[in-house]
Order: C-alpha cells, then structure tokens, then sequence
C-alpha cells in the first residue's frame, strides 16, 4: 500500500488538487549504495528494483513512473535511477549523462511551451524536482566525484546531499563527517537545496532542518518486533536500527521535509529557478533578447525580422562566394585547357618538323639511289655497246679466216 502520510493536501489547498500533479525524483549514488531501498522505504512500497553491476560502461539512466493517490489527491511520482554510478574510469562519463537527462527534461518543456497548441495541463511533466545525491559513508571526505557532479548540477536542480548506509557508521564520526561534507560543499561553492525560510508557517522547521544537512539515512523494508510493535528496522546482532527512529538515524526528517512540508517548494524552485535558466540560455542561444544594445525593448517579431534580415543577408553572401568560386574554377579550367593545348600544338610541331626532316633524308636517299642507278645504267650501255662491237668485229675475222 503507498502512504503519502496526508500530507499532502495541505500543501495544496489552492490548488485544484483532483487534476493531480507530478513529483520526480533522481537518485545519484555508486551502484549498491541503497537508492532503491531507501525509495521503497519513503513510499512504503515495492517498486521494481534491479540490481546493477559494477560493469557498465557508461552511465544509463532508468526512470519509472507511478500513479499514487492519497484521499483526493493523485501523485504522479517518477523515480529516476543512476545505473552504473562512479564505475566508469573517466570522472566526465559519470555525470555527463546525468546532466544531459536533467538538461533533456527542460528542454522538452521548453518546446512544449514554444508550441502553438500548448497543452501544458496534461502535459507530463518530467523535469526533476529533486536530486537525492548519496553519499557513502567513508567517514574522511567527499570523493571527488561527488564534488564535481554536484557542482555540474547545482544550477540545473535541487539538490539533497544524504549519508547512505549510516548505520554502518558511529553516532561520533557520522557528527563529524557531515561537518566535514558542509564545509567541502562551502569551500567548492557547491549549492546545495536550502529549505526555504519565508513561508513563517514553516520557516522554523525548515532552519533547524537545514542545520542537520546533510540527513544521514538509513533504508528498509524488513519489519521487526520492537516492544510490542512492528517497525522498519535493520537487525544486527548488536541490535536494532530503527529507520524511523529519529535517534537512530535522519529517515523521518527526509520523509518530512521531501513529500511533507516542501514538495511543493521543490516543483516551483524547479519551474522558477533551474528551469527558467535553462530556458533564458536556450532562448538566448538562439538570438532572441528582451532588449537592444541600448536597452530598448525588442519585441519577438523584431527580433524574428532580425534574425530573418541576417539570414537573408548571410544567403546572399554564401552565394556570392559560390558564384566568385565557380568563376574561379572555370578560369582555373580554362588556363589548364589552354596550356594542354599549347603543349599539343609543340608537340605537334616537333612532329612534323621531325617528319619534314625524315622525309628530306629520304628524298636525299632516293636522289643518290637515282644517281647510281642512272650511272649503272650508263656503265651498262657503254658495256653493251662495247659487246656488240667486239662481237661484229670477232664475225670479220672469222669470215675472212674462212675465206
Ligand atoms: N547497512 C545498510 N545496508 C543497506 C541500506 N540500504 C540498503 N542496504 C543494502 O545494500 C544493498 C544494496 O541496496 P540497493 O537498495 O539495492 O542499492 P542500489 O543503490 O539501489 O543498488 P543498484 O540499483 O544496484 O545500484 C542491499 O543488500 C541492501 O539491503 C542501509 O541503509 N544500511
Ligand atoms: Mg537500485
């Protein structure tokens, strides 16, 4: 059965409490710290739990969601997990994805408040109230792990800094070590949720409250026989730890202050201080301002005719440069042209004289061959002629022997 402890509607007596609203909650601890004890202990339940293994490579995070409800009033509770928490090697792979989740839930906000149709009554609204961050129970100091995540998240959420496990630790070093934890926090510049003071309903609460920070906690789910009552406790040997025993640990001021007195403190610290910055950035980043240069007011349509103007001027010169590009390659491309040519038209020129002086060696060759050939022919008919003779005068003598 969940118990919201009928807190609740007084925390929302102007509120139209029937349409409901939503609380969500981020534990950041190292993997086995008791995040998930320690939840079904404040909501007296038992939400799906799955353990982790020192494995993961990098951070996940698992949010579930459930509907609660308490006399008329309905409580939408998300309950957001670190999976993996502190096991990776690099500090940044730890609390990189912790604050892109938180940034993510903004940012959907934002862009369902940027539409036109907005529909933000029935919207879920998943940005994160509050932030659990557990811290083991060393005794020393905080790791600096611990230090740098809060410092990555303290604008972006409200953060409450718990002792887990404390009662694996004693009454006089637990005193100690969340002196220890406050002044890091201070000398880091680490901002941590301060119970607000400046409703005087509660302002008395809240400051002795905010001097027992950070709430050392102890989670579970078991029940043990106490005088002649059934209480959440944890067993020893030595003894009994009783969860909701102020004097064993700070679980009833944790349960008191995060669903009892400031629930709703957290929801609109949330909307009015880490996501109004988030949505100021945002806004910012994308060129809208609230006034010019000389602190006149802009109106969105002069900054949208701005912003148009700027684009419009910005196309015209990345086209501009398109076209000096182009006409840059095409001279480029016609020099190479024009240079290939020359080199062909060379080329060209010493072929033919090359040819011109073969072809002059060859009719000089021919000329000679001619030549020989006319004198041979010569040779050849001086040497007939000279036959014929001596033939015709061989002929006279033989007829005048016959004779
Ligand atoms: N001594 C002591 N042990 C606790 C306490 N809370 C939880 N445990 C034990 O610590 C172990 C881990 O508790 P979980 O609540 O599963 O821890 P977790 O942080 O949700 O772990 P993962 O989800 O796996 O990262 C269990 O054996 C719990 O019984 C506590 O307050 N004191
Ligand atoms: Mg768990």
């Amino acid at each position: 059965e969940l118990i919201l402890y009928n807190f609740l509607p007084d925390q929302l007596v102007n509120k139209s409490t029937c349409q409901g609203f939503c609380f969500n909650i981020l534990c950041i601890g190292e993997t086995g710290i008791g995040k998930s004890t320690l939840m079904d202990t404040l909501f007296n339940t038992n939400f799906e739990n799955f353990e982790s293994s020192h494995f993961e490579p990098q951070v996940k995070l698992r949010a579930q969601t459930y509907d609660l409800q308490e006399s008329n009033v309905r409580l939408r509770l998300t309950v957001v997990n670190t999976v993996g928490f502190g096991d990776q090697m690099n500090k940044q792979e730890s609390y990189q994805p912790v604050v892109d989740y938180i940034d993510r839930q903004f940012e959907s906000y934002l862009q369902e408040e940027l539409k036109i149709k907005r529909s933000l009554h029935n919207y879920h609204d998943s940005r994160v109230h509050a932030c659990l961050y557990f811290i083991s129970p060393s005794g020393h100091s905080l790791k600096s792990l611990d230090l740098v995540t809060m410092k990555k998240l303290d604008s972006k959420v409200n953060i409450i800094p718990v002792i887990a496990k404390a009662d694996t630790i004693s009454k006089s070093e637990l005193h100690k070590f969340k002196i220890k934890i406050m002044s890091e926090l201070v000398s880091n510049g680490v901002q941590i949720y301060q119970f607000p003071l400046d409703d005087e309903t509660v302002a008395k609460v809240n400051t002795a409250m905010n001097g027992h920070l950070p709430f050392a906690v102890v989670g579970s789910t078991e029940e043990v026989c106490v005088g002649n009552k059934m209480v959440k406790a944890r067993q020893y040997p030595w003894g009994v730890v009783q969860v909701e025993n102020e004097n064993h640990c700070d679980f009833v001021k944790l349960r008191e202050m995060l669903i009892c007195v400031n629930m709703e403190d957290l929801r609109e610290q949330t909307h009015t201080r880490h996501y109004e910055l988030y949505r100021r950035c945002k806004l910012e980043e994308m060129g809208f301002k609230d006034t010019d240069p000389e602190c006149k007011p802009v109106s969105l349509q002069q900054t949208y005719e701005a912003k148009r103007q700027e684009f419009l001027v910005e196309l015209q010169r990345r086209e501009e440069e398109m076209r000096q590009m182009f006409v840059q390659r095409v001279k480029e491309k016609e020099a190479e042209l024009k240079d290939a040519e020359r080199e062909l038209q060379s080329r060209f020129e010493q072929l033919k004289r090359l040819h011109a002086d073969e072809k002059a060696a060859l009719e000089e060759k021919r000329r000679l061959l001619e030549e020989d050939q006319s004198s041979f022919n010569k040779r050849r008919a001086a040497a007939q002629l000279l036959q014929a003779q001596s033939l015709t005068a061989n002929g006279k003598k033989d007829k005048d022997r016959k004779k």
